[in-house]
Parts: C-alpha cells; structure tokens; sequence
C-alpha cells in the first residue's frame, strides 16, 4: 500500500520542528526534517519570541519537507498556547510577546476587579495562570490599533494562507471562550473592553484553513492546503496519547507537565476552581482537564545555568544517571512555585526555596528537581481522580519527558501507578493524525486513532516500587 505521508510544524517553547510523517499499513512513522532552537528573547520592552526567525525556519522545513516527501498532502500546525501577534491590514503590529513576561500582573488585577475569578472560572473553565490570554490584552496597548489578534499557530497559518481563523482548542487557553458552548464569550469580552473585532471566526480542528499563497508555495515546491489540527500542542498531545479507559490520566511532558484528564464534560466546581484545575478543549469537543506543573523547564534551565558558569556542555544522561545514583532521599520544593516561572538563575532561586536543605552537588540538586516534579505530577494526578469522581489505575507520560526515565519511575513511585513512557513525539503525531482523519487517511475516532499509535510506538513500562 502507497503511504499517506503529512507535515507537522510542531512549535515548543525550547525548539521547533518540522515533520513528514508517513501513513501505511495501519503504522505511522516519523521522519524528522527540521529542528531549530527557540525560546525567550530579551528586547529593551520585555521578553518576546523571536518570531520572523521562527517563520523563516517553518518555510525553510517545509520546502526541505517537500524535497524529501513529493507526496506530503498537507500542513498542520500546533504550538505552545496563549500567545498571540495583532495584525493591521495584515502586517504585524509587533513581535509577540512570551508568556513568561511579567509584564501581565496589572491586567490580572484590573481583569478579577471586573470580573471576580469565581465568576470568570464558571464563563471559562480555566485554572488562574497569570499570562492566560486575556490578561495579556488589557496591558496590551497596541490591541486598540489591531484588526485581528491571532494565537502563534493561527497567525503561522494566516502568514502562509492569508486566512485568519482561530483554531478551537488553543482558542481555549484564551479565557475567552464560553465552557460550555465553546464559542466566544461575547458578554465577557464586552465587560473586559476587549474589541470584539479582533477575534477570529472559530474553526475545529479538521478544518481546511486555506492553500499556500502563491509566492510561498512557490518557495515550499507544492500548493498545499493548511489544515488546522488540535493547534494547542497539548490537545494534539492527547490525541495520540495511547489512552486506553477512561481510568487513564496522562502527562504531557515537555517544558510544562500537562497533567490530567480527558472529560466528556467540564468540572467547574468550587473544588475544581480551588485546586487550579483547567478545562481546556480537546480534539472532537472533549475536555482536558488538567493542571500545570512546572515540567522540564526546571531542569532545562538549571542546566542552562551551570552550562554558562563552566563554559561547557552539560553531558544531561550523564548527569541523570549521576543524580540516580545519589537515591530517592533528596528535599523536595513546590514545583510551581511562582519564583521559578521567569527565566535565568534556576539553580539559585531553587536553592532559595530549599534554604539550608539544599544539596551542594549537582547529582543530587538534580535529584531534587526530579523528585520534586515527580511529586507534584502525583499529587495532580490525586487531584484530577478526587476532582472528577474517577479511579485511576495507569499514566499515560508522553513527549520528551518520556524519555527521562528516572523522572517516569519517580512518578511511579509516587503516585504507586504504572507509567506508560511514550511516545516522546505525542505531539506532532496528534497534529498529523487529524489531518489524515481530514484527508480520509485515518480512523474516524479518536480511540481508533490512539489504537493505531499503540500498534506503532510500544509505550515502556514503570511499575511502582
Ligand atoms: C505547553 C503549553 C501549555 C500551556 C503553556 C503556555 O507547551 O501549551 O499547555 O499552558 O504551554
């Protein structure tokens, strides 16, 4: 049988990257074509995305993307949520701004004085994370100036078709959409002084968003359609999560630990509003219910840290095994401490947070940065089970944290359920896989799909110790 192959343009907050990946004989394979860094960048007004870089190198795989794979059908698009560019006559008004900015605290006062958290989290579902879309846009003085806001995948997806949609899920993370109609929360935007012109018409994810404008087709060597996908990086993670019940939490590991739930209903109870759990909108209209943890960002910056202080590279499997070795007795710190969200000098802040605890070697402050993420994903996993009234007996740990086995089987040890590690590519599987559903090239339901990621990426097991 021919291969169906697709591309995904799969954006995290520490590197990008651009995939074909090739349907055929009930398997799904992977090929990468392009990875390139990214991350915060320091500009005189705060901290941004390096974003014409990023768009560069999205056109750059993609064309690589075609050389390689004559047959790819068509483009999806997914990255990390709540950021966004304005547009005026269909130029960028401004680089986008990075969530880790701090520059958001005014807008979640001046957004809770009109409208009380206990209110906004019964309109929206969403846990209180302090640059969720909405509060980035009332400290945005350039929004008065826009005639359309679009969220990263949507505003890649208007750059390369020249239509401006807003993708379902990631639209989600905005604040502004409606729980329980998943439609735009007219009432609020209003009482918020948001101008409603700037939101974008909704689509769901199986939506052709367009076909490449000529001059960029011109450049990738075909004229293909852009079809939006779960654009939110996590949503598309669920989808090829290989869930198998509903007793099944998952981890979305990456920067973040996306840890939850996949609901047929939000749960927007003052239980749920207490312990900052969210309702984020899934693929076909299911609801992830989850919860931020800190994730990799913390080890990834400590790294990056003491990198700089030596000069070298840090060997990363060498240090995990190190730190391994040093055992499970290390002080553990709050994972989501709000002092470890902005970037540079992780080591230190974490140390502030352990005082006289904390370990003096790298192996076992290492340890320490794992067991205290294994910690919190346990504790969440806890939370989501008592939240939504549900027994949980497995964890499904998928994208690149699925590779760090001594944080999987820390997490099984605390939480005492098996981790299921994979697969680490959760995220650019999803995105591909409803575009072959699209396209007729795959099952027409999710469970179906996540069977043919099973038969194709094994998962490794953790039992609990
Ligand atoms: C993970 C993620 C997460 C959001 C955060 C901003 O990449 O999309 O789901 O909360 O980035």
């Amino acid at each position: 049988m021919t291969a169906r192959a697709f591309a995904a343009v799969d954006l995290g907050a520490t590197s990008g990257r651009v995939m074909i990946e090739r349907l055929a004989d009930g398997r799904v394979d992977l090929e990468l074509v392009r990875r390139f860094p990214n991350g915060p960048v320091e500009r005189s007004d705060g901290l941004h995305w390096h974003f014409d870089a990023l768009f560069e190198n999205i056109v750059a795989g993609l064309a690589d993307a075609v050389r390689r794979e004559p047959a790819i059908e068509s483009i999806g698009i997914d990255s990390w949520a709540v950021d966004y560019g304005l547009l005026h006559g269909g130029a960028l008004l401004a680089e986008p701004f990075h969530y880790r900015d701090e520059r958001t605290a005014p807008g979640v006062e001046q957004v809770h004085g009109i409208v009380p958290f206990a209110e906004l989290y019964r309109r929206n579902g969403l846990q209180f994370l302090p640059f969720n879309t909405l509060y980035q846009y009332r400290v945005d003085p350039r929004l008065v100036d826009a005639d359309a806001a679009l969220l990263i995948p949507d505003l890649i997806a208007y750059l390369l078709t020249g239509r401006q949609v807003a993708e379902r899920t990631n639209a989600s993370t905005t604040g502004l959409l409606d729980v329980h109609t998943s439609e735009w929360d007219t009432e609020l935007v209003e009482r918020l002084s948001i101008p409603a012109s700037v939101l974008p018409e909704l689509v769901d994810p199986g939506t052709v968003i367009g076909t490449l404008r000529p001059e960029l087709a011109a450049r990738i060597g075909a004229d293909l359609p852009v079809i939006a996908v779960g654009s939110h990086d996590t949503a598309s993670a669920v989808v090829a999560t290989p869930l198998t019940s509903a007793n099944s939490a998952y981890i979305s590991c990456g920067t973040w630990g996306l840890v939850g739930l996949e609901l047929a209903d939000p749960v927007v109870t003052d239980a749920a509003r207490q312990a900052n759990f969210t309702n984020e909108l899934g693929v076909d209209g299911r609801i992830r219910f989850l919860h931020n943890v800190a994730g990799l960002w913390l080890l990834s910056e400590t790294v990056r840290a003491w990198e700089a202080e030596d000069g070298t590279v840090i060997d990363l499997p060498r240090l995990l095994s190190d730190a391994a070795e040093t055992g499970a007795e290390v002080p553990l710190f709050d994972a989501n401490d709000p002092t470890l969200s902005a970037p540079g000098d992780m080591p230190a802040r974490i140390a502030a947070l352990l005082g006289d605890r904390a370990p003096t070697g790298r192996p076992a402050f290492t340890r320490s940065i794992v067991e205290s993420i294994a910690a919190a994903f346990a504790d969440a996993v806890q939370a989501a089970s008592a939240l939504s009234q549900r027994d949980i007996d497995s964890i499904h740990l998928v994208g690149g944290g699925s590779l760090n086995s001594l944080l999987c089987q820390a997490t099984a040890d605390r939480s005492g359920l098996p981790v299921l590690a994979g697969p680490v590519e959760a995220t650019a599987l999803g995105n591909v896989l409803v575009q072959a559903r699209a396209r007729g090239a795959a099952p027409a339901t999710l469970e179906e799909l996540r069977r043919l990621i099973s038969r194709t990426h094994e998962p490794v097991s953790y039992r609990p110790r």
